[in-house]
């Protein structure tokens, strides 16, 4: 698979077939310098340009497909304490393509379903156990937020998020980051409550351009997708991951995401 992941993979700077490399042990440590630091790792121009041109027109030349979805959460976890001291409420509103609409050789499927580009990973985030998902509609879904739609401020369940942009929105659309926010567990701070009214100095505003992969550790870092303004849009592919194997989500959280539950 390492040769044909040069067509998905811009291997002139991220030569993932290199493994054990000076140039890879190189990657690495930088992605590693990344975490330490803010608790996530941006890999500019990741893909191909035909990658994202591939992706984007497959996504496109099935648009009814998608599934649009509004909804309002705690930024803190409905289930959390935090959640019940206060009843703040976040929105998330987008379109969501599912996996099973890629087809079986798109590039998209053949990057996600790959054991290099894993294993990876799995060294970015440093975990002993990382395996990509089998669920045929959520392991690896494709986002689109258009006309006011965003994520709005929220923690992760877990870590090792995984994120390719595969087109930015003309106006609005950032990917916003407060890194190591969470503090106390079950009591909410001044800090996270004017993250969330977007008040905050701290608040990281990244520069993510298509082909950006992002790995970010979110569970305790507030994080949102700001409103996509003026008829633009943004796409972007999320990949998802376990720690055990051959793991699949609840028909309630694919009926949530996708419609559907098969
Ligand atoms: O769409 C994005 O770039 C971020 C997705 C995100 O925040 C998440 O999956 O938790």
């Amino acid at each position: 698979m390492a040769n044909g992941l040069s067509d998905l993979i811009n291997f002139k700077k991220y030569d993932l077939s290199a493994i054990g490399s000076n140039s890879y042990k190189a990657l690495v440590t930088s992605c590693h310098k990344q975490i330490d630091k803010n608790g996530l790792c941006l890999l500019p121009n990741f893909v191909t340009d035909s990658f994202v041109e591939e992706v984007i027109a497959e996504v496109k030349g099935q648009e009814e497909k998608g599934f649009h979805s509004e909804s309002w959460r705690s930024p803190f976890g409905n289930e959390s304490k935090k959640a019940q001291e206060n009843p703040v409420q976040t929105r998330a509103s987008m379109t969501t393509f599912a996996y099973d609409l890629l087809a079986p050789q798109s590039k998209l499927r053949l990057l996600y379903e790959s054991n290099v580009f894993t294993d990876f990973l799995k060294e970015i985030l440093r975990v002993d156990n990382f395996f990509k998902c089998e669920d045929p509609l959520v392991s690896c879904l494709v986002a689109s937020c258009k006309d006011n739609d965003e994520l709005g401020w929220h923690y992760d369940p877990n870590d090792g998020v995984v994120t390719l942009l595969l087109q930015k929105a003309d106006s609005g659309g950032e990917f916003e980051f407060a890194p190591n926010v969470k503090g106390v567990k079950d009591k909410i701070s001044e800090k996270e409550l004017s993250i969330i009214d977007n008040q905050d100095e701290d608040i990281i505003s990244l520069v993510q351009n298509s082909g950006t992969l992002s790995i970010f550790n979110g569970s305790n870092s507030l994080h949102r997708v700001a409103p996509v303004a003026h008829n633009s849009e943004r796409i972007v592919a999320i990949l998802s991951y376990s720690s055990v194997p051959n793991f699949t989500f609840s028909s309630r959280t694919r009926i949530n995401f996708l419609g559907r539950s098969f």
